[in-house]
């Protein structure tokens, strides 16, 4: 009845905005008055996505230090979600329940909580090659990890410690069919984590790169099937895996191949001085299924318990050869077909070009020009390259066009993208953006088959570009048209958490999250939650020490609402969502306690808490979920030890008469006729054709027997002249009236909404 009032006034409203002027203004006034170009109308015609309109596009960008992931639409540039990965959130609970706290613990290291992360590059689960959005990987550099998303929720399930690393960068990519996630080092160091003296850097420490074995069933990474190859320590940067013809085999860069040792302080040049002093530094090729096989012939050294093929073994079998690059290069990207790999360099102006062709032939001849000082076999630069091809200043990152031969590469210094051909090493196009650019991504532009039309250009230090606010700005995402010959700037999107390095862009509708959970689950297992409880079953269970409460959630009231407990014990709420309704969300928050849960539709959620205080703690539900939100709510009641009751007796609240009595239950007679009306409509259309109406249905329908299980209880009070009960149950059997008539009301909205046809008198 709320919304349809709501839904009167608006109508009201809308009629009289047509009985005046409908615009004051028109498109060229508003043009003048914000001083817009034609340019700049087109721009945003292009991007302006109406209320109600979906993006054709999701892109899922790190949000660096902050450890999280940034979801936004394209080519609107909305933000649509934070994912909480390696980082406490409150609102989805991450960090806050029991089940997401195990999550976290994962990611401990050393015995220590890690509650962030340097996220880089995310990486979406592929098959043959092309993303399928079904899972989400991403990387910390710092604490050197990978967590695994599921896109079925967009929660985070699973992280996993590099147990020889010290640090890593070239994660998370992954190979075609999603075999392996990998993750490559970044700053040398002894694997393991024992002590090694710097004196010792040639000899102690070590690079690498992990092959983290991916089940696709399971959604989870299996790290007793994983292996790492031991690298020399030169600084492993970015990696890619080779696709179509180059499957099978992974690419990726490095820097510092002069393995320089800085140390200002011992009056040596800095870090940045002596890993800069040579031309060159070394992609490393690795045939990873030939290390596979060599891994499960058992040819490896236990470090931590973790499969290594140490260098002795990489280079006597063939797994790994380098290539000279370019000083300090930064990015390497393998093309759709497999065939070529393209590099840039910090310090360079042109972008390399391999063939894999060439590295593939010189590989099967041994045509090598010498060997590393670790044995590693090199090929000369001229027996690798297809072309160089200048570009400008500081070729960092590349990403591909669904036109052939298309290639994007984001120029650092210049602060441009350029557009080139790689086939036939000519620049097409350049377009200057915002400084200063890192990477950039193209949709599904790292696929073999990408989408083209839209490029964003990932750029740090926002500096002059947006209101200010405060001396740390946001980044800029900034949003290209690649879809004509010439590149064209649409649109700016601030990016306020952390530096994010690397987006991944797929189609949105490869993405089909759920709505709702089968009833009881874990969403940070997947797996059905042992305490879930249905509605009718909850109970309080009490141990010494120890106080266990299987509760519900539900429009607007949990079940319990008092729980009573001692100083000192443990209390544990297992609480789970019973509604059906999509969206209908709580939350459950505790006075004091730290503790804030999102239970979604069918979640079960744990929240434990030490009572070490005697007091009263109110209990309530932290989103707005009904007209009887802020009543959702409940008392954690925690008594002194050995607390006698002697308090004077009393009754709590108001006093009920059997007018109270008579005047409620003529509205619940009124609200029934409504609602009956309502269902009248809903079932004379083919409501059945719509999965949403159909559950939305289903949790009507169970409001209305709630309803009709309260009026029982008033009707049974009343029989009794209690009227005190009797009014309140009363009172109870209007709000699942309301809730019903609610839902109704949505779906009717609905229904006239997507053209349901009436189909029974
Ligand atoms: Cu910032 Cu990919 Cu870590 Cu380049 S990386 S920018
Ligand atoms: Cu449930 Cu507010």
């Amino acid at each position: 009845m709320k919304s349809l009032f709501k839904a009167s006034v608006a109508l009201t409203a809308l009629i009289g905005l047509g009985a005046t002027a409908a615009y004051a203004e028109t498109l060229q006034d508003v043009m003048k008055r914000r001083n817009l170009t034609e340019k700049d109308l087109m721009a945003a015609a292009k991007t302006y996505t109406p209320t109600g309109g979906r993006d054709e596009f999701l892109a899922f960008s790190s949000g660096g230090q902050s450890g999280q992931v940034i979801v936004y639409g394209v080519p609107s540039m909305r933000i649509l979600k934070y994912i909480a990965v390696f980082t406490p959130e409150p609102w989805q609970g991450y960090g806050f329940d029991e089940e997401s706290k195990a999550v976290l613990a994962q990611g401990r290291m050393n015995g220590k909580d890690i509650n962030w992360g340097d996220t880089h590059h995310p990486a979406i689960s592929e098959t043959n090659g092309e993303p399928d959005g079904k899972f989400l990987f991403i990387n910390d550099k710092n604490n050197p990890r990978i967590a695994v998303i599921n896109l079925h929720d967009f929660e985070t399930q699973q992280i996993v410690v590099n147990p020889v690393m010290a640090s890593e960068h070239g994660g998370a990519f992954v190979t075609p069919n999603s075999e392996y996630v990998i993750e490559a080092a970044q700053y040398a160091a002894p694997l393991g984590g024992e002590y090694a003296p710097l004196s010792e850097f040639n000899e102690k420490y070590r690079g690498g790169v992990t092959y983290w074995k991916f089940n696709k069933e399971k959604g989870r990474i299996v790290p007793e099937e994983s292996f790492t190859i031991e690298l020399p320590p030169y600084s492993q940067d970015l990696s890619d895996a080779g696709k179509l013809v180059s499957d099978g085999w992974s690419f990726t860069n490095s820097f510092c191949a002069e393995r320089y040792v800085g140390g200002i302080e011992k009056g040596r040049p800095p870090f940045e001085a002596g890993c800069s002093a040579n031309d060159v530094d070394y992609l490393h090729i690795f045939n990873w299924k030939k290390a596979e096989a060599v891994f499960k012939a058992g040819k490896v050294k236990k470090i931590n318990g973790h499969a290594v093929i140490t260098l002795e073994t990489a280079a006597a079998e063939g797994i790994v050869a380098l290539v000279a690059e370019p000083k300090s290069p930064h990015g390497v990207d393998v093309s759709p077909d497999g065939k070529f790999i393209v590099v840039g360099g910090k310090l360079d102006t042109q972008a390399s070009v391999y063939s894999f062709e060439k590295i593939k032939a010189a590989i099967d001849a041994k045509n090598f020009s010498g060997k590393d000082p670790y044995g590693l076999p090199i090929i000369a630069l001229k027996d690798a390259l297809h072309k160089q091809v200048p570009l400008g200043l500081g070729p960092l990152h590349s990403q591909f066009d669904s036109k052939n031969c298309i290639v994007y590469t984001s120029l650092y210094v210049d602060s441009q993208v350029a557009k080139w051909d790689y086939c036939e090493g000519k620049v097409l196009d350049k377009i200057s953006v915002h400084y200063n650019i890192g990477h950039l991504v193209a949709m599904e532009g790292e696929s073999v088959k990408p989408k083209g039309k839209y490029l964003i250009a990932l750029n740090k230090l926002a500096i002059d570009r947006f209101n200010p606010v405060g001396p740390l700005h946001p980044q800029n995402h900034q949003l290209i048209d690649i879809s004509g010959d010439k590149m064209e700037m649409l649109y700016d999107l601030p990016i306020p958490l952390g530096e994010p390095h690397y987006v991944t862009a797929i189609s949105a509708d490869k993405i089909q999250p759920l709505v709702r959970y089968k009833y009881g689950t874990d969403s940070r297992t997947g797996e059905a939650h042992k305490m879930a409880v249905r509605p009718g079953a909850e109970k309080i269970v009490k141990e010494p020490g120890k106080v266990t409460v299987f509760a519900t959630a539900i429009r607007s009231h949990f079940t319990p609402e008092i729980v009573e407990v001692e100083e000192g014990d443990e209390v544990t709420f297992h609480i789970t969502n019973s509604e059906r309704a999509q969206d209908e969300v709580h939350g459950f928050a505790i006075s004091g306690q730290d503790i804030n849960l999102s239970l979604e539709p069918g979640k079960t959620a744990t929240a434990k808490i030490k009572a070490e205080k005697a007091g009263v703690y109110p209990y309530y539900c932290t989103e707005f979920c009904s007209a009887l939100h802020l009543e959702m709510q409940g008392y954690l009641l925690v008594k002194p030890k050995g607390y006698k009751d002697t308090a004077a007796t009393g009754k709590e609240g108001q006093v009920y008469t059997k007018a109270d009595f008579d005047k409620q239950y003529k509205t619940n007679i009124e609200t029934q006729a409504v609602i009956d009306a309502v269902v009248k409509y809903i079932t004379s259309t083919n409501f059945k054709d719509f999965p949403t109406v159909v559950a939305l249905v289903e949790d009507a329908t169970d409001q209305l027997k709630f309803a009709g299980e309260a009026k029982q209880k008033a009707d049974d009070a009343a029989a009794k002249q209690d009227w005190q009960q009797a009014t309140l149950w009363a009172g109870q059997w209007w709000q699942y009236q309301v809730k019903a008539a609610d839902i109704g009301l949505r779906v009717k909205t609905y229904l006239e909404e997507h053209g349901a046809k009436v189909v029974a008198k």
